[in-house]
């Protein structure tokens, strides 16, 4: 028999590669989506079979972190060996303007998913995102072992998942892990995460359509590594004899200034011509070093980053040049909000 796992956040970047990674392993592969007034299935377009096609191995279904109900009766329903919570109310920088929204999401949601499959009685292990963000003001190198700082809503809302987790781990014998993961970006990340609002900026700066980008702080350090191995690892945390927490990490420690460099110089660009300051991209509290240790996801899961900050960087400015031409040289959200009789200022958001 197949095995079923059940992604929360399937829509999103790390979502589509681990329904990908999953599909290809051979699962049955459920995703809870949101509903939405557009479509908002992009990241997995190209994995969707019709459900009524004998092949189908991709389900998708309404639901939402905030809606405690819903998790139980889908829990019930797929009965999933493997259930990924990856869904959240991810920006830092909007985490500022939402705190209670995405503690909702980001800290709350962990436990009504965690009770759902309490409640199943179904024995199903469990993944949680967690995050580097949860050290914050600790300085690197972080691993396991490093006490949480939480500098924002967002990171303050992780810890709680965190230690729920783990907590639902110890007193219900659960299989349930916490992946600790640093920064990882790819062509899929969102749009308003620094890298890919660079790598976009540079694809449209070449092409002749945009002249600036407006950026926060460029000194703070972060260890960047690529979405698609990342999610390797999560699967690797499942498969393991034992429940317990890892790191994934590069090790790398690009500031967001070299990340810049490397982008613009790629495209034969100089960075210094169209990188502008806005201080409505900066944090109440920044924090300004991530550099993870990953050696216990090598010793013991045999996981190890091979695409560092520099080479990801190159990936991303090429898949957004690529991008770019085939969009006819606008971003498609500029073109649909030019021809609502909108300025282009989605950049601006965040
Ligand atoms: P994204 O922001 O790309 O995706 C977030 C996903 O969560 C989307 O599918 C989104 O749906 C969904 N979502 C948001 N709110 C809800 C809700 N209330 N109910 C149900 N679904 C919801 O994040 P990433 O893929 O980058 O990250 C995945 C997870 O890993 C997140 O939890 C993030 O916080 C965490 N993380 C990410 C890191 C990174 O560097 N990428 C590092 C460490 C942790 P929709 O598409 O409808 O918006
Ligand atoms: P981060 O990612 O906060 O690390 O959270 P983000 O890309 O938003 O910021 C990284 C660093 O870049 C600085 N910065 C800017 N950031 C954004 N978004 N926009 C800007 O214009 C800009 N200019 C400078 C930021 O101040 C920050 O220092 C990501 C998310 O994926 C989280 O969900 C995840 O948990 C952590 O990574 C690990």
């Amino acid at each position: 028999m197949a095995k079923r796992a059940l992604i929360t956040g399937i829509t999103g970047q790390d979502g589509s590669y681990l329904a990908e990674l999953l599909l290809a392993k051979g699962y049955e592969v459920h995703g809870l989506i949101r509903r939405a007034s557009t479509f908002n299935t992009s990241r997995i377009d190209h994995l969707y079979v019709d459900p009524h096609d004998t092949g189908a191995k991709l389900f998708l279904h309404y639901g939402d972190l905030s809606d405690g109900s819903r998790l139980s009766t889908l829990l019930a329903e797929i009965k999933p060996d493997e259930v990924y919570n990856l869904a959240a109310q991810s920006h830092v920088r909007v985490s500022f303007d939402e705190p209670e929204h995405t503690a909702d999401t980001t800290g709350m949601g962990t436990i009504r998913l965690l009770e759902a499959v309490r409640m199943s009685g179904i024995h199903c292990r469990f993944y949680q995102a967690s995050s580097s963000e949860m050290f914050g003001a600790t300085p690197p190198p972080q691993n396991e072992d490093t006490p949480f700082y939480p500098r924002s809503p967002y990171g303050a809302a992780k810890v709680y998942s965190y230690w729920i987790t783990k907590n639902y781990r110890e007193a219900y014998d659960m299989f349930a892990v916490n992946g600790i993961l640093f920064n990882h970006e790819s062509p899929r990340r969102g749009e308003t995460f620094v890298t890919r609002k660079i790598t976009r900026a540079v694809a449209a700066i070449k092409a002749g359509t945009q002249s600036h980008v407006y950026l926060g702080n460029l000194d703070s350090v972060r260890d960047w590594g690529y979405a698609a191995e990342y999610v390797e690892g999560m699967w690797r945390m499942l498969q393991a004899d034992e429940p317990e927490d890892f790191v994934l990490a590069t090790g790398g420690n690009f500031t967001v200034r070299d990340f810049v460099q490397t982008a613009f110089e790629h495209a034969g660009l100089d960075w210094e011509k169209h990188v502008r300051f806005d201080e409505r991209y900066l944090r109440p509290t920044e924090v300004d070093a991530l550099v993870g240790d990953a050696s216990k996801a090598e010793a013991q899961l045999g996981w190890k980053a091979t695409v560092d900050t520099a080479e990801l960087a190159r990936i991303m400015v090429d898949a957004d040049i690529t991008a770019l031409e085939h969009a006819g040289g606008r971003w498609i959200d500029e073109v649909k909000l030019a021809s609502w009789g909108t300025a282009p200022v989605l950049s601006g958001v965040t």
